[in-house]
Parts: C-alpha cells; sequence; structure tokens
C-alpha cells in the first residue's frame, strides 16, 4: 500500500511460490571428446546411448545444450558432479545453471 492508503493484510501473507526450476545447460569446446559428453549424459542425467547423442551433437552443432530441468539444489549437484568429472578426467567440458 502506498502513502494515504490503508494498509490491507494481503501484502505480508506469503504467495506459495511453486520452487523455482533450473537448466542444466551444457556448452560446446573444441577439446572434449564426443564419447565423454555421451558418457557424462548417461552417468549424471540418465540418458540412453540414443537420447545422450542427441543431446551431445546439438550441443556440438548449437554451442549449448540443455541437459535437464531441475529444483535448485539438483541442478546446483549435477553442475558439480559434472565439472568434478570433467576436471578429473582433465576436460574443459563446461557445465552451467540458468533459470528456467
Ligand atoms: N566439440 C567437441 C569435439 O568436437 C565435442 C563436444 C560436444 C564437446 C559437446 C563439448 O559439450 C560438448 N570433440
Amino acid at each position: 500500500p502506498g502513502q494515504g492508503q490503508l494498509g490491507v493484510a494481503t501484502r505480508t501473507r506469503a504467495k506459495p511460490k511453486k520452487p523455482s526450476q533450473f537448466k542444466v545447460l551444457l556448452l560446446n569446446d573444441d577439446y572434449t571428446p564426443m564419447e565423454f559428453v555421451v558418457l557424462v549424459l548417461k552417468r549424471f542425467f540418465r540418458m540412453d546411448m540414443e537420447q545422450a547423442t542427441q543431446v551431445m551433437l546439438h550441443v556440438h552443432q548449437r554451442g549449448v545444450g540443455v541437459c535437464g530441468i531441475y529444483p535448485y539444489e539438483i541442478a546446483e549437484t549435477k553442475v558439480n558432479q559434472v565439472m568434478d568429472f570433467a576436471r578429473e578426467n582433465q576436460h574443459p567440458l563446461q557445465c552451467t545453471l540458468e533459470k528456467a
């Protein structure tokens, strides 16, 4: 309520929000082997060989692609798992979050 208006309680009642969803994005680079990206998609995003290959090729051709959409904490965990796995294997693969 602005100046001179009567305050009504509606403003203080918390709106029941749906938990916001986040896209997990995979970024293309010139060095990570295609088979490694397919393995990442199978291992962390539970894709089968066909889905994983499609998403990998999409990222390879377009530069970026969506691996999945999850609540924040799960999306964040996926990003960390992918980044740790890529680093352990010395690949420059990048994975990030974006609000859906
Ligand atoms: N561009 C990589 C290559 O030609 C393959 C690749 C695909 C890398 C998807 C990253 O997110 C990626 N070996």
